[in-house]
Parts: structure tokens; sequence; C-alpha cells
């Protein structure tokens, strides 16, 4: 008998402009490993003849031989159309094909009609069964993971995809407990925060082949006294373990307010965090759920200056769309990230992704305006305006988006951060590139929302706002 042979496929969406290269250069330094499929290859036993296709890098021609026995295939939201022609053409082929992820787990019912089997939930325990049972052809139509035990979560197999990303990858923590209303991490990963062990994370560092790592933890430090604590310890010990990496995380603003734990970071290689404020105002902070932004006395140009201090750059994410958006909210978000004094910034337009509270309330509301599922989830990655918002048009909150990162990233901004980062003597290259690589990326998005706007007929069904 052959050795059973399986291919992960992490499938493309072309309308995400930030994985497309051609049009771009500095496209190369957004294009991310797909981690779920290196994770759950790093759980795949031996016998297991193993591939990953990353589609964001180009389509192989999957008629050549030879054939597999099993395809595997994750999808976010925004990938579950291509998710979907993969699984037509292999089922077409006879090759069984199981989905899971994000997509799969919020929407069971629409993946269980395209594929032979789908995995709810995090899959790590859950993934040698369902090999198992297509080793002897008796795939259960169904798996749910569950949330892994965070005490075995496997090195994920970082030499399968080497040497051609500008970043390696790696995950500490699962889970948050703040449940924003327009996110999906509480309700896929709970709102447990869970913690790696830090011996696993170090030895998963030491086999990342690249120099610069995503830490793609959603909170790299967390929110309680004893989250941090570990923080430390895992700063502490990647120090000592002298890694040589430079990497980036996300986290929240707390991040700021313990010097030793920006001192620890840094010196383990920390050089830049990905901080979401989501909006300007308090108002909006409340709509959004987003508590923990509005504790009191908290200034936020004073938090960030203190990160950028040891030697870090700051990213700043934004959403545009709020119910409290007003005409104007984009050149307000430009100004007050400015402010801040953030180094990047990154806006988004506040979409309802399924599972999360705010597709509940929407729904409701009946101010879900691309619902043709399963062909509109494309347009579901945050860059395109779907839903009805409360005061700006479907054309109107796409001016202010243009609006917002023609202020932040025009030439004089851009300057002045310039010399703002050379004064502090704060890595004022790779802030000149981030800042270049997103302005050029302007133009691109300019296209993107001609395109939508002629295809969708400037703005879904004409209605403008609610
Ligand atoms: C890193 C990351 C990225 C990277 C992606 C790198 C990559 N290709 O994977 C980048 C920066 C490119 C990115 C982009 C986007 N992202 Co993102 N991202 C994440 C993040 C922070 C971590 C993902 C990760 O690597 N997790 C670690 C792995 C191990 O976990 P996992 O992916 O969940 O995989 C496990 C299970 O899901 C399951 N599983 C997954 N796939 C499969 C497949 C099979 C066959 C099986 C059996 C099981 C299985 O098993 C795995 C092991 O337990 C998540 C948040 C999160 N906590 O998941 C958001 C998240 C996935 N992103 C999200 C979004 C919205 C986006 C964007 C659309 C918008 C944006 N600008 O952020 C774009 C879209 C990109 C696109 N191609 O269309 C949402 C997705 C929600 C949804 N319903 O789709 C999330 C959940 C964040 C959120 N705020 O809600 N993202
Ligand atoms: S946006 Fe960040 S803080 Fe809010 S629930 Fe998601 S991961 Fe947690």
């Amino acid at each position: 008998m052959h050795a059973m042979r399986l291919v992960l496929i992490n499938p493309s969406n072309p309308l995400v402009s930030i994985v497309n290269i051609k049009e771009s250069r500095w496209n190369r330094y957004r294009v991310w490993k797909p981690l779920s499929l290196m994770v759950l290859a790093g759980r795949t036993p031996p016998e297991w003849d193993l591939s990953i296709v990353d589609e964001n890098l180009g389509v192989p021609d999957y008629e050549r031989p030879p054939r597999p026995d099993l395809v595997g295939i994750t999808a976010f939201t925004s990938q579950a159309n291509r998710a979907y022609e993969v699984a037509a053409h292999f089922r077409r082929l006879g090759v069984p094909v199981v989905m899971g992820g994000i997509h799969a787990t919020m929407c069971l019912e629409e993946v269980m009609e395209r594929v032979d089997s789908v995995v709810t939930g995090e899959a790590d325990g859950i993934w040698p069964q369902v090999l198992e049972d297509a080793r002897h052809g008796h795939l259960k139509r169904r798996y749910d993971g569950g949330y892994a035990d965070i005490n075995d979560v496997r090195l994920a197999r970082h030499d399968l995809l080497a040497g051609r990303y500008a970043f390696g990858a790696v995950q500490t923590t699962r889970g948050c407990p703040l449940n924003c209303s327009f996110c999906s991490v509480t309700a896929f990963n709970g709102a447990r925060y869970r913690q790696r062990p830090v011996p696993d994370v170090v030895r998963e560092f030491q086999s990342i082949r690249e120099k610069h790592v995503l830490v793609v933890d959603d909170n790299l430090i967390g929110t309680r006294a004893e989250h941090i604590a570990r923080a430390k310890d895992l700063f502490r010990a990647m120090a000592q373990a002298d890694l040589r990496k430079e990497w980036i995380a996300q986290a929240t603003i707390n991040f700021a307010d313990d010097e030793e734990l920006l001192t620890l970071a840094s010196k383990a290689g920390c050089r830049g965090v990905f901080i979401g404020f989501e909006t300007p105002t308090p108002e909006g902070l409340r709509e959004l759920g987003k508590k923990f932004n509005l504790l009191r006395d908290r200034d936020f140009g004073a938090s960030v200056r203190r990160i950028q201090r040891h030697n870090m750059l700051v990213a700043g994410s934004f959403i545009i769309g709020l119910d409290v958006d007003q005409p104007g909210v984009g050149k307000c978000i430009a100004e007050v990230a400015s402010r801040y004094g953030v180094d990047h910034l990154n806006v988004l337009f506040l979409t309802p992704l399924p599972g999360t509270r705010l597709w509940d309330q929407m729904k409701s509301e009946h101010r879900i305006a691309l619902d043709a599922f399963p062909e509109d989830w494309k347009y579901y990655t945050l860059t395109y305006p779907v839903a009805r918002y409360k005061h700006l048009s479907p054309g109107g909150v796409i001016e202010e988006m243009i609006s917002c990162t023609r202020t932040f990233y025009s030439l004089p901004r851009i300057g002045q951060r310039m010399w703002s980062s050379l004064w502090h003597r704060r890595r004022p290259l790779i802030s000149l590139l981030g800042n270049l690589s997103y302005r050029s990326n302007i133009r691109l998005d300019v296209k993107a929302y001609a395109n939508f706007q002629r295809q969708r007929g400037n703005g879904h069904d004409g209605a403008g706002g609610v």
C-alpha cells in the first residue's frame, strides 16, 4: 500500500490587496504564513506524505499527479468561495475533502453542503482521529475539536514552508476575555486566556528559520496580573535563549503600563506592536464593547511614547462605520492617530463577521447589505463596506476611508514621522518602509473601491445609511 497523501490548502482571495505581490512589491512583507496548516502538519502522523499549498504564493496545477488521498482546506470567511471551488474540484476527482477553521465553525451548515467532512473548533486534539478515519475510508461528516489542551499544542512544522516568506509565525496564547462586538476570537477560542508553556514556545521559536517572526496571538500579554507575569517569564526565557529573532505582535494598550514588561519585551526581540484603538471617542468604544480602552485617565499618546522609547514601533488599528461615526470621521481618525503618535495606521470598515455579537445585531436590524452568500463572503475582508452604516452612505463611508488614509499617509505627515523617528533613533528605515508600503497601497485600494462600486452599483441596494 502506498503512503497516504495529504494536501493541506490555504485558498487565496484575489480581492485582498495585501497578498497581491504583482501589484506592489512592498506586499512581499505582508504575506503571512498559514500557521493553522503548519500546526495541523505538526499533528499529522509520519505515515502521511504531506504537503502544504498556500495559494497566495500561486495556484499549482491540481490535475498533476500524484492524486492526494485526502485534501484539508482552511478558510477565513473571506476565503470561503475559493475554498468551495477548490473543494468541488477535488471532489469531482473523487478525493475526499475536509474543511476546518473559523468559517467552517461559524457557518457549519453552509460548509457541510460543500465538503465531505467538517472539523469545528481548535482541531489539534481531534486531527489524528480524522486522519485515522480517512485512512480507513470512514470519515465522519462532522468532528468537533472544542478548545485544545493548551499544554499539549505541538510544535508547528516550520520546515514545510521555509524560505518563501519575509516572516515566520508562532502562537503563544489562545482566547480573549474581552469579547468586543465585532471580533470572532472570543466566540471561537473562548473567553479563557490560555498560555502555552514557556519552554514549548522557546523551542518553537528555535525551530523557525526566518529572522523575523509574527506572533499571531490576539493579545500577547493578556489583561490580568497573572497573564502579565507569565508574559514576563516568557520574555526572560526568550532573551536567555538568545534567539536572535526580531518579532512583532498584537497587544492591548496596557502593554505600555509596565516598564519592566516593556524592557523585557524589547530584550526578547520585540520590534513592533499592533494596538487596537478602534475609534477616537468613548462613545465609540462603548458601542464596540471595548471597555478595556475606556479606563479613566488613560493618555493614549503617552502610552504610545512609552512603548516607542523601548525601540518598538506602534501600529494603531481603527474602525470606520460605527453608529456614532458622522461624515468627517475619516479625517478625525487620521488626526487622532497622528496625535497619539503611532508609526503606522491601519483602518478597516466595521464588518459583521458570522458568529459575532455585531452579526446578530446587524442581522436583526436588516443591516447586512452584502448577503448573497456564499458569493458575497469574498467581500468580508474588512476592506469593503458590506453593511448599512447609520450616518454614512456606501459611497460616503468609502470616501471617509480614502480621506483617512490619504491624510495620515500624506508626504508631509510621513516626513514628520520620519523626522521624529530619526531624532529619537527609533528604527527610521523600517518605519519609512512601512509608511511607503501603506501609501502605495492607497492607489490599489482606490482602484478596488471603484471596481466594487461598479459591480455593486454604488451602494448595495441603493440605500444611504440605515
Ligand atoms: C494571523 C492572522 C491573520 C494573518 C493570516 C495568516 C494566515 N494566512 O493564516 C493575516 C494578517 C494575513 C490575516 C488577515 C486577515 N484576517 Co486574520 N487573523 C489572524 C489571527 C490573529 C491568528 C490566526 C492564526 O494563525 N491562528 C493560529 C492557528 C493555529 O489557529 P487557527 O487558524 O484557528 O487554526 C486552528 C483551527 O481553526 C483549526 N483549523 C484551521 N484550519 C483548519 C483546516 C482543517 C482542514 C482542519 C481540520 C482544522 C483547521 O485547527 C487549527 C489548530 O487548532 C486570527 C485570530 C485568531 N485567534 O485566530 C485573525 C482572524 C482569523 N482574522 C480575521 C480577519 C477578519 C482577517 C481579514 C479578513 C481582515 C484583516 N485585515 O484582518 C484578513 C483576510 C485575509 C484573507 N486571506 O482573506 C478574523 C476572521 C474572522 C472570520 N470569520 O473570517 C480573525 C478570527 C480575527 C477576528 N478579529 O475576528 N489574519
Ligand atoms: S478585538 Fe482584541 S481585545 Fe477585542 S475580543 Fe478581539 S482579540 Fe479580544
